[in-house]
């Protein structure tokens, strides 16, 4: 996964060893025109094979809500148009695709959250990134989380989130709120009939990560708990080594609306955050075998 704190301004331009996104004729916002039209038929190709490798495993392994919302969509044969995905995400939860070159800034990012815009990166990796690459692409982006902006539940949760940046950043705290994007929109698990399935953008739009969040018997998966994981630090470069479970998607909007941030900000962030390694006191840890002597009782 990935991890920046050098942005490039609008307007600036590219150099090696930086973000790889043209942003020269970005907007204030980091709005770029998408130009659908300019995608060559290898990138359309490669995307068609990443989604045929992704949807195979997303069938096996992803949630209900994303499968449903990546239907939907309708994206199999090449790089979605953002305009026609726009349409069908409007009608069903207020939100839009809003093209960007690449990683733009933590305030600019829950601005558009907060205003049901998703910035979705408008170019695709290169053909020696099938299986990893550093920074979000609109691989990334489209596939692992546009299907799930099309769940009421989860779309008002993202709005929530992008609504909470502004306290978060007057406050000093903005990774303690980022972890909250982290362990749940890119990284999160749902329990579903007795199965552990994976709903975060950063697991589904990842072969390995897919099959390993759900399937490995010994990585941690603790019951959601959202102070928990504002104080837990993560990995930007290898697999999580602990996921966080949901039972339903509205947990993510009950456990987060009556929570006051302000004392716990106040209370964390200046303490070093607990490791992602090892459980901590209170934990529920959930184990895939008790899942399925659950599902029996269903
Ligand atoms: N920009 N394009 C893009 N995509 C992200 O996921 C993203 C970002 N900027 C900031 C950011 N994420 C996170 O650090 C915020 O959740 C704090
Ligand atoms: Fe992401």
């Amino acid at each position: 996964m990935w991890y920046y704190t050098d942005m490039k301004k609008p307007g600036s331009a590219n150099s090696s060893n930086e973000l790889r996104g043209d942003y020269t004729h970005a907007a204030q916002d980091y709005a770029v025109p998408q130009d659908h039209g300019a995608y060559t038929d290898a990138e359309h190709d490669r995307w068609r094979r990443l989604y045929e490798r992704q949807v195979g495993l997303a069938r096996k392994h992803a949630a209900r809500a994303f499968l449903d919302g990546l239907e939907r969509l309708d994206c199999a044969d090449g790089i979605p148009d953002f305009e026609q995905a726009s349409a069908v995400l409007s009608e069903a939860t207020g939100w839009r695709i809003v093209a960007v070159p690449g990683f733009i800034p933590d305030e600019i990012f829950f601005d558009h959250l907060a205003n049901r815009r998703f910035p979705v990166t408008r170019w695709i990796r290169e053909e020696h990134e099938l299986d990893y690459l550093v920074e979000p692409d609109v691989f990334h982006d489209f596939f692992g989380h546009v299907p799930m902006l099309l769940d009421p539940i989860f779309a008002d949760f993202m709005a929530a989130y992008g609504a909470a940046g502004e306290r978060a950043r007057a406050m000093d705290a903005v990774p303690m709120l980022a972890r909250i994007y982290w362990y749940t929109v890119e990284f999160g698990l749902i329990r579903e009939k007795g199965e552990i399935r994976a709903y975060g953008a950063g697991i589904v739009s990842s072969a390995g990560e897919t099959v390993f969040s759900t399937t490995d018997p010994d990585v941690l998966r603790v019951g959601f708990d959202p102070v928990r994981i504002m104080r837990t630090a993560y990995a930007i470069d290898s697999f999580q080594s602990t996921y966080f479970v949901i039972d339903d998607l509205s947990q993510l909007i009950t456990g987060l609306v009556d929570l006051d941030f302000g004392p716990i900000y106040e209370r964390y962030r200046e303490t070093d955050p607990l490791p992602a390694d090892r459980p901590q006191d209170g934990d529920t840890l959930i184990q895939l075998t008790d899942l399925r002597e659950d599902a029996t009782h269903d």
